[in-house]
């Protein structure tokens, strides 16, 4: 069994798709071991995507997921991480394959709905980042 960390991004909790997202989750096999709705601050959002701190969408990028809440989760199965990544879909929605969760409810290439851990690295940061050992349950 192998986690992910996910988020559903404040574009898609603002137009009321977090219950959407969640039933395909849930149908794609995903047991969810731990799932808050929170605010970032600005500083939060700014050490959780560090490793893009010089890209220039950063900033933007930082502005966005700090706007409204958002619902950070840890999802479980097997192959989680890479099987996550593929219900997402593309980064830009338009290149996105059709029933992926970015084709069907992303705005655009920043606001793309959902965030996933890209490696097992990736996810051994990300999770303790926003869960401690007694959030997470199963
Ligand atoms: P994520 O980390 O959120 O799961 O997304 P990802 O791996 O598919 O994409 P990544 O390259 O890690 O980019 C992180 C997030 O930054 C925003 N972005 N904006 N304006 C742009 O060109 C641009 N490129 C990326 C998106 O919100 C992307 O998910
Ligand atoms: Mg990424």
């Amino acid at each position: 069994m192998e986690r992910t960390f996910a988020i559903i991004k404040p574009d898609a909790v603002e137009r009321g798709l977090s219950g959407k997202i969640i039933t395909k989750i849930e149908e794609a096999g995903f047991a969810i071991v731990g799932m808050k709705k929170i605010h970032l601050s600005r500083a939060q959002a700014e050490g959780f995507y560090y490793v893009h701190k010089e890209r220039p969408f950063f900033n933007d990028l930082c502005s966005f997921m700090s706007r409204s809440p958002v619902i950070v989760l840890c999802l479980q199965k097997e192959n989680a991480i890479a099987d996550w990544r593929t219900l997402m879909g593309a980064t830009n929605p338009a290149n996105a394959e059709p029933g992926t969760i970015r084709k069907e409810f992303a705005k655009n290439i920043e606001e793309n709905s959902s965030h996933g851990s890209d490696a097992p690295e990736t996810a051994a940061f990300e999770i303790p980042y926003f869960f401690n050992s007694f959030e997470l349950v199963g």
